[in-house]
């Protein structure tokens, strides 16, 4: 695969890995022009008798010698270990299976799990599969307002939480009709007995439950996960995927993540309240039979390079600004621990600056492999390959199986070099099937039979990949995305705050941080209390990522005539870049 142009960062390719598996792609070229999805899921045994169901795949359905191994390797924040073999999730999978069907949860039915990285995240959503549910994985972070606007827009019947986060849950339980069943998941015994009327407990109805369930027959088609992904407008929207994803996500674990199921320790550092922590933390790993490590606690450098010495972790899969943390912790503190286990490195949910790519080989030894997807593609659709040479700061080339494209403003294609909306054909087994209730936007995604992903793109004369930027407003922090539709409705919420606009604002570390722009209501003051005041308002509301870090109050923001306000220009006049067309400004 010689470089036949000038890499387009300016850093020099570095070649391909010499500690590549076995399994990785003799041939990125000769894959790509033989494959077929169907291969894919005939090598995974499918469809099977009772048809393709995702926790069947992931947990039961391995042969005796993988039931043995060890599935979970899970580290609390204070230290505790656990363990868990594919066997023992097997049974707990299936006990939950039973406490749901108990309960009356039938196939179809929205269930959430709002907890933190414990055990029973994945013991309740792959119960939750079991019985055909719709699964819809929360992050622990969000606020009262995040998680109102998931479960209602879903019509949630049962969420699984804790006693810690129940009180978020309690703040908005009277504006949820459809939610019938809180089981409450009580590790630290601190449940406030008796429990409400509607309240369940998990651990009195697991240790009543039997560990044997048969899972009925589940379409390739039926959907099988919800993940809310933040758009440019309107709330956040539940981007529905089916139970077939899990072939892409399978094929992508093998030959991306290159995973040798019975040497690895994989340590995916994303949450499953998003898609990097559900496609790749649990489903695409665990397809395969690999060992997955999950870490409850957040990000300090010390701590994860603690992990990865003490689990001897040989895959990594994290993302951008994590990377840039560890950089900025500095090389002694990363000089202190034995990194000899780690052979392969991938990142995501940002783009990957070339720095942090040639930081990484000389820390760890290895190259970080940048990939890119999105909750709707369900699966990494462009990566760098094991077996490929990194050009550093690109995003690699389209999976086998996809094909992506550059289109200009009619949706044609662009030839090479060219810049242009990032668009992927269709047809992967886990590009999403809708958006949940939101049939017009997700047909509104589609043009000339492409999914155009809203990002902007360039392809080499190498068919290499290079990210330029979103074509729409949604924020991207530290790999985060948040609409600033969702703030702003957070803000005017406060009583002082009339107006809000929101944008994101370029920063070395996070990629962007959400800054607001604010008027006050008449009577209020600007000042330093209140910009505190107002940031602890959203943080606590909505989520602790996307509250505004940077507050500007304006006597009044800029709007068009019609009464939109202007994010665009006040994008421009933070960064000092010009207005661009404002004949739709009001007077
Ligand atoms: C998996 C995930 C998707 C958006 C995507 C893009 C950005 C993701 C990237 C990347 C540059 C990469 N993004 N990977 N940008 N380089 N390797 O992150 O899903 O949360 O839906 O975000 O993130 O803008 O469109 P999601």
């Amino acid at each position: 695969m010689s470089s036949t142009v000038e890499p387009v960062s300016g850093y020099p390719t570095i070649p391909k890995d010499p500690t590549a598996g076995p399994f990785n792609m003799a041939s990125y070229d000769d894959l790509y022009q033989n494959f077929q999805w169907e291969d894919m899921a005939k090598a995974l045994n499918l469809p099977r008798a009772n048809g393709i169901n995702k926790a069947s795949i992931c947990i039961d359905d391995h042969s005796p010698e993988v039931m043995q191994r060890t599935a979970l390797l899970w580290q609390a924040a204070d230290g505790k270990k656990e363990s868990y073999t594919f066997d023992d999730l097997r049974r707990e999978t299936n006990r939950f299976a039973n406490v749901l069907t108990e309960l009356g949860v039938k196939k179809g039915d929205r269930v959430f799990v709002y907890l933190d990285r414990i055990p029973e995240i994945f013991i309740t959503l792959f119960g939750a599969l079991k019985v055909g549910a719709v699964i819809g994985p929360l992050f622990s972070a969000f606020g009262p307002e995040a998680i109102r606007d998931r479960l209602e827009d879903s019509g949630a019947v049962l969420v699984v939480t804790s006693p810690e986060l129940k009180e978020r849950l309690d703040s908005i339980r009277g504006e949820l009709p459809a939610l019938q069943h809180v089981v409450i998941v009580d590790r630290k015994g601190s449940a406030v007995e008796p429990l409400h009327p509607h309240e369940v407990s998990y651990a009195a109805m697991m240790a009543k439950a039997s560990d044997q369930f048969t899972v009925p027959y589940t379409d390739p088609d039926d959907f099988s996960i919800i993940h809310y992904t933040s758009g440019t407008t309107g709330k956040p929207k539940g981007a529905v995927h089916r139970h077939a994803a899990i072939i892409a996500q399978a094929a992508t674990a093998k030959y991306i993540l290159d995973l040798q199921p019975e040497n690895d320790i994989y340590w995916c550092t994303a949450d499953p309240g998003w898609v990097t922590g559900t496609s790749y933390g649990m489903f695409g790993p665990w397809a395969l039979g690999a060992t997955v490590l999950v870490y409850e606690g957040g990000f300090k450098a010390e701590d994860w390079y603690q992990l990865i010495q003490d689990y001897k972790v040989t895959v990594w899969y994290t993302a951008p600004t994590a990377i840039r943390m560890l950089m900025k912790a500095g090389e002694a503190v990363a000089k202190a621990y034995d990194f000899s286990s780690l052979r392969h490195l991938c990142s995501v949910g940002e783009p990957l600056n070339p720095e942090a790519v040639v930081w990484g080989h000389q820390v760890f030894g290895h190259v970080f492999h940048d990939t890119w997807w999105q909750t709707e593609t369900g699966a990494m659709h462009i990566c760098n390959y094991p077996c490929m040479d990194v050009k550093p700061g690109s995003m690699g080339k389209p999976f086998p199986g996809v094909v992506a494209g550059i289109l200009d403003d009619e949706w044609n294609p662009l030839p090479a070099g060219e810049e242009g909306h990032l668009a992927v054909r269709p047809q992967a087994p886990s590009i999403f099937r809708n958006y949940w209730k939101r049939d017009e936007v997700y047909q509104s995604r589609f043009k000339n039979g492409w999914y155009i992903t809203g990002d902007r793109a360039r392809m080499d004369a190498d068919g290499y990949y290079w990210f330029i930027g979103r074509a729409d407003d949604v924020i991207n922090t530290a790999g985060h995305l948040v609409g600033p539709f969702e703030v702003e409705s957070a803000l005017i919420e406060h009583p002082a705050v009339a107006e809000a606009g929101v944008i994101g604002k370029p920063d070395p570390e996070r990629l962007e941080i959400v800054k607001a722009f604010i008027s006050l209501k008449a009577g209020f003051e600007p000042s330093e209390t209140l910009k505190q005041e107002i940031k602890n308002f959203v943080r606590t509301r909505l989520a602790a990522h996307a509250y505004p870090r940077e507050i500007d109050f304006l006597p009044s923001l800029p709007k068009t005539r019609s009464g939109k306000i202007m994010r665009r220009l006040l994008k421009a006049r933070e960064l000092g870049l010009p207005e661009g067309d404002t004949s739709t400004l009001e007077d």
